[in-house]
């Protein structure tokens, strides 16, 4: 029986950079979940008899939203829900699942690489039709209709066994329990070289993957281990577990330092990777040679023609603006459109939709391209091993050459997390009433060619984003990013990007730090940073 439930508005549930991110107690209060979700219904139009794929990525308060989700969706009038057994859908599966069975649209509950657990975090994302995160415009009705919900309306079945893959019916709703790697991990076999893969792992090439106790370890071990006959073990940390183990499940130096550390050591695996809770993220290590993100998308699209899914080239490169040139390079050699986008992977779907980008990526861990409409881990990482096997080449052979032939975009971006929010907010205004006076003004050997605050008018939908970061860029193509998080759930997140181009092969090996060391301190001088945040130095560099 479908019940009417009445309901108190809450003011805060402004989804960020992807979806509504708060703390588990934030969610658990009195139809918190409820109410945002019942929002989703309420802003989208033409869904009834459709149907709504639903997934997580296995972390605290999964079951318990997927519980509530699944019985709203037949209150709503979906006529089928799909949901990976367990709960478990990665981002980039849920996506795929969405896009192969033609679904409305998808639930994704995750906070991706943020921590799990009771005091921790959780968040719900819808993603529309085509398989990717909702744009602004539907995430904007959502907040407003979050706003003055009065009722939301919910099934009173019992709760359902999540782990029992079969179908059931709900209130007169089909509910599909799926396989939640078995499409995945046929859409990979798809794209890559297998048999070089596996032939590359024969030949005494170890990887060690690291899932961080989240969702991509079932994916993982199917895909490596039993499809790609990587020696068991390979895959570490395989268990998705309600605290990902207490880690906090985001691939990169830090969080991700004793993979590195291993992959460095001289008896250790020549080959590392790494994937965030949700599993759209990736960091890619090999001996004596960590990929930064950037990199990793110029050089999966200056070779993506070895993978057999992306063999006739592709149309185009997609970054967020804060994502190094390096990529751009890249583009123009080939001839192919290279797109600058707001940070989100929301803004790529557009142009993934329309046939411009076939491959996308940001700094921030994540590459993807036009298989699904996400970010995708494990995707990059079976690239690089597709690379690595077309090439017999190692790692380190691939960066160095490539910087060679392209030159190097030395980058790194500081973070100075929880910051207290009217500092950041003031730091950012202050910076915003300088840019018309910077152009033209020197910071040492440093000359401002031109400062101004990233605004995106959308090719295909001509929707315009404004105030999606500072940029201060200097003559001879470095600069310097200044941008608000808009993931963090507690405080304000400061991230400094900066990037520096260097043609000269003779000067690639210094190291990045050092390499930007008057960029980043120019950074300060400009921001006046350190003073406003209370911080002497980042929380966290990658
Ligand atoms: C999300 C978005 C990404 C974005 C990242 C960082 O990643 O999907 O597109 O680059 O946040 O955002 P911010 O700098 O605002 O924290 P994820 O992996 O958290 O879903």
């Amino acid at each position: 029986m479908i019940k009417t439930v009445a309901t108190t508005a809450y003011q805060d549930q402004k989804p960020g950079t992807s979806g509504l991110r708060k703390k588990v107690p934030v969610f658990a209060q009195e139809n918190y979940a409820e109410n945002f979700i019942q929002s989703i219904f309420d802003s989208l139009e033409g869904f009834k008899g459709k149907t709504l794929v639903i997934g997580g990525d296995g972390r605290y308060y999964n079951r318990e939203v997927i519980q509530k989700a699944i019985k709203m969706a037949a209150a709503a009038g979906f006529g089928k829900v799909m949901v990976g057994q367990g709960g478990i859908l990665s981002t980039p599966a849920a996506s795929n699942v969405i896009r192969k069975y033609q679904a409305f649209g998808g639930i994704v509950l995750s906070a991706s690489h943020n921590p799990g657990g009771p005091t921790e975090d959780f968040g719900i994302k819808y993603n529309i039709g085509n398989g990717g995160p909702a744009p602004e415009k539907i995430t904007d009705a959502i907040y407003d209709r979050s706003k003055s919900i009065t009722e939301y309306k919910i099934s009173d079945a019992a709760d359902v066994d999540l782990d029992d893959i079969g179908t059931l019916k709900i209130d007169g709703m089909e509910l599909e329990i799926i396989d939640p790697v078995e499409d995945y991990a046929a859409l990979m076999e798809g794209l890559f070289d297998f048999p070089s893969i596996r032939a590359l792992l024969a030949s005494g090439v170890r990887i060690a993957i690291d899932s961080m106790g989240a969702v991509t370890g079932p994916y993982a071990k199917e895909i490596f281990e039993n499809r790609l006959g990587a020696p068991e073990g390979s895959v570490r940390n395989f268990v998705p577990l309600p605290d990902f183990g207490g880690h906090h499940p985001d691939p990169n130096l830090v969080h991700a330092k004793e993979l590195y550390d291993d992959v460095m050591s001289k008896d250790g695996p020549h080959f590392g990777a790494a994937s965030d809770g949700d599993g759209d993220r990736n960091m890619v290590v090999g001996k004596g040679m960590f990929v930064t993100p950037s990199d990793s998308l110029a050089i999966i699209s200056a070779n993506a023609t070895v993978a057999p899914g992306y063999a006739r080239g592709i149309a185009g490169i997609a970054r967020s603006m804060p994502t190094s040139a390096a990529a751009d390079r890249v583009a123009e050699k080939l001839k192919i459109g290279m797109y600058e986008t707001p940070t989100g992977w929301k803004f790529f779907g557009n142009l993934l939709d329309a046939g411009k980008a076939t491959i996308c990526g940001e700094e921030s861990f994540g590459t993807g391209s036009d298989h699904v409409r996400e970010k995708d881990g494990l995707w990059a990482v079976l690239f690089w091993l597709n690379i690595l096997a077309a090439r017999n080449e190692s790692v380190k052979e691939v960066v160095t050459k490539h910087w060679a032939e392209y030159g190097r975009n030395y980058y790194s971006r500081h973070d100075y997390e929880e910051v207290d929010s009217d500092a950041a907010n003031g730091m950012m205004t202050a910076l915003r009433d300088k840019l018309a006076t910077l152009p033209g003004q020197t910071f040492g050997a440093l000359k401002v060619a031109a400062a101004d605050d990233f605004a995106y008018h959308d090719p295909i939908d001509g929707s315009v984003s404004k105030n999606q970061g500072i940029r201060i860029l200097f003559e001879g193509g470095s600069r310097v990013v200044f941008r608000l998080s808009g993931t963090g759930t507690s405080g304000a997140t400061i991230r400094v990007y900066v990037e520096r181009y260097e043609p000269d092969a003779a000067r690639h090996d210094i190291e990045t730090q050092t390499a930007l060391a008057d960029l980043i301190a120019v950074a300060d001088e400009i921001s006046d940073l350190k003073k406003r945040s209370g911080r002497d130095a980042p929380t966290v560099i990658t």
